[in-house]
């Protein structure tokens, strides 16, 4: 770092460039010209992502420049369709993806929460899953002993009773989470009980992506009070619709990817194959037969890539 310049963390992107929280300091609009200095994670096509530890220069004018992107220790990313061997990078530097859905109004949806769970696999994210609205209904999903079995944190909640607040604040605090679910299922009223005006904050994205260019990518990074902070990145849920080759998603699940060892072939899509040990499993109760079904859904979605090899998370 030069002399003048100083760290922050991009905390939202348009068009036009990113704003930085400058450490201890104000936010400043940056503009992201020419080259920057990159870090690792050649193959993105991002060059600063939201998230993204940034060096920044002061400009005579009062605005900054980026001058340095610091190495990203994850990135919540998705293959980029028009150039096979990148990425485009959701967001930078996140610990874990937090699903919220409801056990009613609307329904419970396993099947979203699975390929999000996916998604946060393909990115070597930790996910929690929150279930909230548990006012309506008389027990939890039993599912969420499915999830965690395979180790994935479980908050129920009812932010109408303010049920569920503390675990998932406690949840929330000294890490950087992804938290993405569908409208209606109470995300906003679960994250203005963690934090008072944090929803709206959260909701500013929506306000960047209309006159932005990237409508479906924008994303926004709220620090949270007592440390951490809240990502709300609109492309997340858009992966049902991921690019990645099919080979790989046996390896999004993890009930799935403890059975593969068994199956006659190494490359086995559990889908009918001589020798695929999942039916057993099935049988046996090891493997539910809803999560298999998840996975044949989210593999059918997927268009069959053969040829190319694109970087995961880390990178
Ligand atoms: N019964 C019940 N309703 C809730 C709960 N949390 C939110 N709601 C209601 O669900 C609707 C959607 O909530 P909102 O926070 O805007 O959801 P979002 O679209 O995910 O941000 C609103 O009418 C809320 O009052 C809850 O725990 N129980
Ligand atoms: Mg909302
Ligand atoms: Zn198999």
């Amino acid at each position: 770092m030069t002399a003048d310049a100083r760290p922050g963390t991009v905390v939202r992107q348009d068009a036009r460039g990113v704003a930085v929280l400058l450490e201890g300091g104000p936010e400043l609009w940056c503009a992201v010209r020419g080259r920057v200095h990159l870090e690792g994670a050649s193959t993105s096509t991002t060059t600063v992502a939201v998230g993204d530890r940034v060096h920044v220069r002061l400009g005579d004018d009062g605005r900054g420049r980026v001058e340095e992107v610091l190495r990203r220790r994850s990135v919540l990313a998705r293959p980029d369709p028009h150039h096979e061997r990148r990425q485009h990078v959701l967001a930078a530097n996140l610990d874990q993806v937090v699903v919220v859905t409801a056990a009613r109004d609307p329904d419970f949806a396993p099947g979203f929460v699975d390929r999000v769970l996916a998604v946060a696999e393909w990115s070597r994210l930790d996910a929690v899953v929150v279930v909230n609205k548990m006012d309506l209904v008389a027990a939890p999903p039993p599912e969420l002993e499915v999830y965690r079995a395979l180790g994935y944190g479980v908050v129920t909640a009812s932010a109408a009773r303010g049920d569920g607040v503390a675990a998932l604040t406690a949840a929330l605090v000294g890490r950087v989470s992804a938290v993405t679910g569908h409208s209606g299922v109470g995300k906003s009223s679960l994250l203005n009980a963690v934090q008072p005006g944090l929803a709206l904050k959260v909701g500013a994205v929506n306000e960047v992506s209309r006159r932005g260019r990237q409508t479906t990518t924008a994303a926004v990074y709220v620090p949270l009070e007592a440390g951490g902070a809240v990502v709300d990145t609109p492309g997340i849920r858009e992966f049902g619709l991921f690019n990645v080759p099919r080979r790989e998603v046996p390896w999004l699940f993890r009930d799935l990817r403890a059975v593969a060892p068994r199956c006659r072939f190494p490359d086995c899509l559990h889908r009918g194959e001589p020798g695929c040990a999942v039916p057993a499993a099935v049988a046996a109760g090891e493997v539910t037969a809803w999560r298999h079904a998840s996975y044949l859904r989210l593999l059918e979605t997927l268009p069959d890539v053969k040829s190319w090899e694109i970087g995961r998370g880390g990178g």
